[in-house]
């Protein structure tokens, strides 16, 4: 059997074409909802795949990042299908996969806040590091019986390298990990190693460094920022809330990172690598360019409170992505300033309001909304 990745890698001309000639690829997200969920979906299908994603059922629609790919499956043409289930639950993930077939999953669920892991250690475990075993599990068993490939994306993060060993971090560097999140996600990534070395599965790690974009989470630092910039130039707040602002992060754009994923997938051989932009910046930085953009001076506007504080800090982190820079041909193409500006200018178009920088074109509709308790 010729499996649909056997003649192409990175030439996505070549992949068109075989889609067409033989039946679609069919690409299973989970954490479809999130922010990487919704920029990897929309660069699947683009690429012609049949797109499958895994949502938990909550009271209220949270499916505001994948509004505009989506299209009732009753109509013709729809590429996008959503399923319910929860990382927690083995069954549900197996059935999944049974139904769906994938040639790829994407692995990108999980309850993704460090600070929360700390308030939340087992839930976190179970969802970020047991979660990835259920599935390499339940692909290791269809793989089994059908025969079909199926290849397997790690959603890694350089928060394993935590108190780093070294400076910057490479796919070489020991992990250190200083949260509950952090330490699922070892886990996870030494899982999927193994199930790669004993069982032969084509499966990857990415160990990504932060990315953001104006989809970002409300309550990571960034888009905290960013969001407040736009809501003190609204005259709605004044005043932002913050912890450790001497930390440094090595920050991209997650619509570049999720090309990273797609690539990992496309090679030859299942690898791990680390993609990062290779330069570091404190959140004092981070505030410095956000209010700078509206011409405000920050150390006005921020104010301490101890409870965004974390019991362990990871400090310093900046990767070193050589690996996939030659590997897979993958560089980021938006610098930290542009990002920076980029998110502050989508969040003062959220409330109506003029960007300096011009505007930003997202199809998905980011809301403004009130943060009860965030954190
Ligand atoms: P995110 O915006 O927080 O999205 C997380 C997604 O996981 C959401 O769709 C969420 O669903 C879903 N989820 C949470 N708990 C789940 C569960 N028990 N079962 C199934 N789905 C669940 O995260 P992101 O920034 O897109 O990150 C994607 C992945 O990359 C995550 O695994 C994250 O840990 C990892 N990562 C992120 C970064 C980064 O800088 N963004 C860096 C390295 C690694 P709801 O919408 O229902 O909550
Ligand atoms: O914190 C400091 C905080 O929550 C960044 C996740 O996507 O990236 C993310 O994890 C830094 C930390 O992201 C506040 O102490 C200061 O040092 O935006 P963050 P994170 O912890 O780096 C990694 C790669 C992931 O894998 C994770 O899933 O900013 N900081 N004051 C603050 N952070 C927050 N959230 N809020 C503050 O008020």
């Amino acid at each position: 059997m010729v499996l649909p990745h056997q003649n192409f890698h990175t030439e996505h001309f070549e992949f068109r074409e075989e889609a067409s000639m033989t039946e679609k690829k069919r690409a299973l997200v989970t954490g479809i909802t999130g922010q990487d969920g919704s920029y990897i979906s929309e660069l699947l299908l683009e690429k012609g795949y049949e797109v499958h994603g895994i949502i938990r059922r909550t009271s209220t629609f949270n499916t505001d990042r994948i509004d505009h790919i989506y299209v009732d499956p009753h109509k013709e043409g729809a590429s996008l299908f959503l399923h319910y289930g929860d990382l927690t639950d083995g069954t549900t993930i197996r059935r999944i996969i049974e139904d769906v077939k994938p040639h790829e999953i994407y692995n990108l669920g999980a309850q993704s806040h460090v600070r929360v892991s700390f308030d939340s250690p087992e839930y976190t475990s179970d969802c970020v590091g047991m979660g990835a075993l259920r599935i390499l599990e339940a692909i290791r068993d269809y793989q089994q019986r059908t025969g079909n490939e199926v290849r397997f994306y790690q959603a890694g993060s350089s928060e394993m390298f935590g108190k780093v060993k070294a400076v910057p971090q490479s796919e070489e560097t020991p992990f250190y990990p200083r949260s509950p999140y952090a330490c699922a996600k070892v886990f996870a990534h030494w899982q999927t190693v193994n199930y790669r070395e004993s069982y032969d599965l084509f499966a990857c790690n990415g160990i990504l460094f932060n990315h953001e974009s104006p989809r970002r989470g409300e309550t990571f630092v960034t888009r905290k920022i960013t969001r407040a910039v736009a809501r003190i130039v609204a005259g709605t707040q004044d005043k932002i809330y913050m912890g450790n602002l001497d930390a440094k992060r090595d920050w991209g754009y997650a619509k570049d990172y999720v090309e990273a994923m797609w690539l990992m997938l496309q090679q030859e051989k299942a690898d791990d690598y680390v993609v990062a932009t290779g330069e570091t910046h404190s959140v004092k930085e981070f505030l410095e360019v956000a209010f700078g953009h509206v011409n405000l001076d920050w150390n006005k506007y921020v104010a301490f409170d101890e409870r965004y504080l974390r019991p362990t800090e990871v400090d310093l982190l900046i990767g070193a992505p050589a690996k996939a820079q030659t590997k897979l041909n993958w560089k980021p193409s938006v610098t930290f300033k542009e990002l920076v500006q980029k998110m502050v200018d989508a969040d003062l178009q959220a409330l109506g309001l003029e960007s300096p920088g011009g505007l930003v074109k997202d199809a998905a509709v980011i809301r403004d909304r009130i943060a009860t308790g965030a954190i």
